[in-house]
């Protein structure tokens, strides 16, 4: 590793940014416990990740994925291609598509008023809600999160037992308005690596809502610095148009990946992305967010009984309890 790269590293473990969800609004000894929880668990995490016995069966998909997420931050692949279990995807896509007909699913996943941003994305739904998810015993869709391929790239990519942070289904719509919000192009905070997935359930082009990428700019990229013009949304949120992306990074290199039911894409988005403007149909996706234990941003999955992903020593990392102390 290149010198310069190692302290680019530590500096981002000691000063991950700090985020609108850094709880403001509790006492001085939760804090503490809250800060003191992160930073043990993202150090020991990343010492047993090192540590661990397991030998390494990553098949050569997934190092391909590894690969180009640290040069580009961004991977496009599917799931036949990583080889993942045929019958989770097939029940996966029937439950995805069922709930996108549910009025219960929909009512419960219509976005809210933003209280930080302020937006209301009236285009899009998370259609198992917008509270904590909390199941009893692992279902199909924190299966598919906790899927040992998916979890190894994630462990790999944020080299160290990665936690869940993160899952749901999402539908988007036509909104007939003008892009607003994620549709704009944005970083992500929390951390200096991060990793979503996002699993099309429909097919995806530029028509229904696809998600665009500038290469290279996640937060360990030859393009990190790049600092593009941006507007101010409600709430202060900067965002950039799509004019004054171009004149930073040509339009022929952003990346719009599009493809079939099955196609993954994995992205850092600490990069510049955008996605789900839909001028006709609809996207419909299942996604999930890996984060290290450092990262500042809540984590809002609770898996009460693992089942028989219990064997698994990167699940039971990545579903622990946000709640307990250590
Ligand atoms: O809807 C999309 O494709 C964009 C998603 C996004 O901005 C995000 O997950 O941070």
């Amino acid at each position: 590793m290149q010198g310069s790269s190692l302290v680019w590293r530590l500096k981002q473990n000691l000063t991950s940014q700090v985020l609108p969800e850094d709880p403001t609004n509790v006492s001085l000894s939760s804090k503490v416990r809250w800060r003191w929880r992160r930073y043990y668990r993202h150090y020991l995490s990343t010492l047993a990740w090192h540590l661990r016995a397991e030998t390494n069966a990553r098949k050569q998909e997934s190092n391909r994925v590894v690969n180009e997420l640290r040069e580009n931050g961004i991977a496009v692949t599917d799931v036949e291609k990583l080889g993942l279990n045929g019958d989770l995807i097939r029940n996966l896509m029937k439950e995805c598509q069922s709930l996108a007909e549910s009025p219960h699913a929909l009512a419960i996943g219509e976005d809210r008023h933003d209280n930080i941003s302020g937006v209301k994305k009236s285009f899009f739904f998370r259609l198992l809600g917008h509270d904590t998810i909390c199941v009893d015993r692992a279902d199909i869709f924190s299966r598919m999160a906790l899927d040992p391929i998916l979890l190894s790239i994630a462990n790999e990519y944020l080299r160290c037992y990665s936690r869940l942070t993160r899952y749901n289904v999402w539908l988007n719509l036509p909104s007939h308005e003008d892009p607003k919000s994620s549709q704009l192009w944005h970083r992500d905070y929390g951390d200096g690596v991060m990793l979503k997935i996002f699993l099309m359930v429909s097919s995806v082009n530029k028509e229904n809502g696809a998600f665009s990428y500038i290469p290279c700019t996640q937060l360990g990229g030859r393009r990190r610095d790049l600092d593009p013009p941006v507007i101010y949304e409600l709430g202060n949120r900067q965002r950039t148009l799509d004019e004054q992306m171009s004149e930073v990074v040509a339009e022929s290199e952003w990346v719009t990946p599009s493809g079939g039911p099955g196609t993954i894409i994995f992205a850092d988005t600490s990069g510049f992305h955008k996605g789900g403007f839909v001028q006709s149909g609809r996207r419909l996706l299942f996604k999930a967010y890996y984060t290290r234990w450092i990262c500042m941003v809540g984590c809002t999955v609770k898996i009460n009984d693992l089942g028989d992903l219990s064997h698994s020593r990167s699940a039971k990392w990545a579903a622990r309890r946000a709640t307990t102390f250590f």
